[in-house]
């Protein structure tokens, strides 16, 4: 319904300035190596590409050092995010439907906030093991991929480094909704409790079932089904049995069809706005074959989304 002319461009986000693990930059690469743009061109989108990150070197400059807030690397986070925030708004302002191949997760800061700089109306679908709702104040890690979707919130924004000043919050805590949930620490439990957001974790699919669970959500933050939805696909929400290579595992997750259900289901729908593929990292799987799996599922999960199964 909303991108009825077919038109996307798929923009790289080679980043892993969001957590500690070398490799994560190295998603998109992948992704696009075995066949992603062909594969979303043969289902009739016409495809275009675009690199913000490109000429940055935030590998060199990623650390594992906190700063005095206890938070790690926010520069390099906070200029990728921008970087990305741009690209994205001048792809939707011009029709295109926006995929974003990552790269860690804390990339979420700039798709969301273009996105919903771009149409306030936005709702959001964050498929993940985890909230990514963590703010300064709360995180354990001070990894920023676990931080994300505060920012864009705003919550806790005395809290937030200067680099961090451009974001807009521009997100309503009743405008997203979780899919696929099983590890949240104790600061986003009170989060998501104290602002009413829905969350749907592993125990909701497994008592309704991921068909009813899909409804569930958009009920909540679309209930007329009339706004776009940006759609954050982190793909350690699928069982890391399906989804090795990834950075933070978590067992008990998706089955590999209930992941890609819940991307068949926003394709079905017509309210796709925009895309994230994110937290693909090659380095991690322990074989070939697990790499594969899990560059395979990431085009999966595109593919769809972006119509392949609907007849
Ligand atoms: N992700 N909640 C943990 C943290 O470090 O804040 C894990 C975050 C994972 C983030 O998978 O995109
Ligand atoms: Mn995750
Ligand atoms: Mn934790
Ligand atoms: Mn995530």
């Amino acid at each position: 319904r909303f991108h009825p002319d077919r038109k996307a461009t798929i923009i790289t986000a080679p980043f892993s300035g969001g957590q500690p693990k070398n490799g994560t930059e190295l998603g998109p690469k992948f992704i696009l190596d075995a066949g992603f743009k062909s594969q979303i061109e043969e289902l009739g989108w016409q495809v275009d590409m675009k690199h913000p990150l490109e000429g940055t070197n935030y590998e060199d400059l990623r650390t594992d050092e906190k700063d005095q807030q206890g938070l790690k690397n926010v520069g390099i986070v906070s200029d990728c995010c921008h970087r990305i925030y741009k690209s994205i708004k001048e792809t939707a302002a011009s029709g295109r439907l926006p995929i974003t191949i990552g790269g860690d997760h804390s990339i979420g800061t700039g798709t969301l906030a273009a996105m919903l700089e771009h149409n306030p109306d936005t709702c959001v679908l964050w498929i993940d093991a985890h909230a990514d709702i963590n703010t300064p104040s709360t995180t354990e890690s001070g990894n920023l991929h676990g931080c994300p979707v505060s920012f864009v919130m705003g919550l806790d924004s005395e809290s937030y480094p200067k680099e961090y000043q451009w974001v807009p919050k521009v997100l309503k805590p009743n405008r997203i909704a979780y899919i696929g949930l099983r590890d949240v620490d104790a600061g986003e439990k009170e989060i998501l409790r104290k602002y009413n957001i829905p969350a749907f974790s592993m125990h909701h699919i497994d008592k309704y079932g991921i068909g009813k669970v899909f409804e569930m959500a958009l009920d909540k933050i679309n209930p007329n089904r009339e706004f776009p939805v940006h759609m954050s696909y982190d793909v350690d929400a699928i069982d890391p049995s399906f989804v090795p290579a990834t950075g933070t595992r978590v067992e008990g997750g998706l089955s590999l069809r209930e992941g890609l259900y819940i991307a068949e289901a926003i394709a079905e729908s017509g309210l796709l706005s925009s895309l994230d593929i994110v937290e693909t990292n090659p380095l991690l799987g322990e074989s070939q074959q697990n790499v594969l799996d899990t560059v395979g599922a990431a085009c999966a999960i595109g593919r769809c989304a972006m119509g392949q199964t609907l007849l």
